[in-house]
C-alpha cells in the first residue's frame, strides 16, 4: 500500500481487507438456459438461496414468464451474477438465433436445465457454447415430482430411480452426439437433496483460477472468523477448567466441604 508516494507493508489482516475489495469486484456471469417452463427461474431462486417468494425472486410459474435476460446477483457475492434467460426455441427466442439474441459473449458459464430427456436445442446450444471454449453444466430439474410419482410402484427404490433418470439424461444428450457427460439431478425445491451441492462444488472446482481466488478468499475471511471464535470458546472453557480445578485444590486443601463438593 501507498501513503504520500512511501509504499508500507500492512500488517497481514489489512492485506487480506485490500484483498479481499479487490477481489470481490471480479465479475462472475452465469446464465442459466433451457426449454420454458423447465425450471430455469426457480433454480436462479434455488442457487441464491431466495425463495421464490421474496420480492428479489426472479418469478416462476407454469407459464412461460422469463421474456428477457434478467439478472439476479447472488444476496452474499454481488459479484456473481445469474441471468435468467428466456425459454429456447419460443417464438420469440428460435434456436438458431439465441445465443446471438440473449448475448452469449458477456456470460462465463453456462447451466442447460431440462426436465426428462435433453433435446435437439438443449445439445445445440452446448455445442455452440464449447465452440466458444467456455463450460456448461446439463442439469436435470424436478427429480422430487418424478421420484414422487414413482413411490406408488411396488420395489420402489429411489435409488434405481435416480440411476434410472440419469440414464435417460445422458442416452438422450448421445443421441444428439454428445458424448459421456456429467449430468446434475437437482430439485430446486430442496436443495440439499440429491446432485445440487455436487454442482456448485463442480462449478467452483472448474472455475478460472482468478474467480476461484475471488471466491477462496470469501471463503477464507469466513473461516478466519470461525477460528477467531472457535480460539476464544477455547479460551473460554480453558480457564473455566482451571478456574473450576483451582477451586477443587482450594476445596480439598482446607479441607471445606460445600454443597456444591459434598465429597469433600
Ligand atoms: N417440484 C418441483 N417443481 C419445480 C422445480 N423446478 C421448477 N418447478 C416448478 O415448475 C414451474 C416452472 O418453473 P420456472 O422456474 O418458472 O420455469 P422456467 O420457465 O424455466 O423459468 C413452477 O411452477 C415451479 O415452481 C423442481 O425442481 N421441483
Ligand atoms: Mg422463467
Amino acid at each position: 500500500m501507498e501513503v504520500e508516494g512511501k509504499e508500507i507493508d500492512l500488517p497481514s489482516s489489512a492485506r487480506m481487507a485490500e484483498n479481499l475489495d479487490r477481489t470481490s469486484k471480479i465479475p462472475l456471469n452465469i446464465a442459466v438456459t433451457g426449454g420454458s417452463g423447465n425450471g430455469k427461474s426457480s433454480f436462479v431462486n434455488a442457487f441464491r438461496g431466495i425463495d421464490d417468494n421474496d420480492d428479489h425472486a426472479a418469478p416462476t410459474g407454469v407459464r412461460e414468464t422469463t421474456i428477457e435476460v434478467k439478472e439476479y446477483p447472488h444476496p452474499n457475492y454481488p459479484n456473481v451474477i445469474f441471468s435468467d434467460l428466456p425459454g429456447i426455441g419460443t417464438t420469440k427466442f428460435p434456436a438458431s438465433k439465441y445465443l446471438k439474441l440473449v448475448g452469449f459473449k458477456k456470460f462465463d458459464l453456462f447451466i442447460i436445465i431440462s426436465v426428462d430427456r435433453f433435446t435437439e436445442n438443449d445439445a445445440k446450444l452446448a455445442k455452440e457454447i464449447k465452440k466458444m471454449g467456455k463450460k456448461f453444466y446439463f442439469v436435470r430439474s424436478r427429480v422430487d415430482i418424478d421420484l414422487q410419482s414413482e413411490q406408488r410402484k411396488k420395489d420402489f427404490s429411489e435409488q434405481k430411480t435416480l440411476a434410472k433418470m440419469r440414464e435417460d439424461c445422458v442416452k438422450s444428450l448421445k443421441e444428439h452426439k454428445i458424448e459421456s457427460q456429467q449430468v446434475f439431478l437437482v430439485s430446486n425445491h430442496h436443495i440439499h437433496l440429491y446432485d445440487f451441492s455436487l454442482l456448485q462444488d463442480t462449478i467452483e472446482r472448474d472455475l478460472p483460477d482468478h474467480m476461484k481466488d475471488a471466491l477462496l478468499l470469501q471463503r477464507c475471511s469466513v473461516c478466519v472468523t470461525l477460528n477467531i471464535l472457535f480460539t476464544l470458546h477455547q479460551t473460554f472453557l480453558e480457564c473455566k477448567i482451571i478456574g473450576f480445578l483451582g477451586v477443587i485444590v482450594v476445596a480439598y486443601q482446607k479441607n471445606v466441604s460445600t454443597n456444591l463438593f459434598p465429597l469433600f
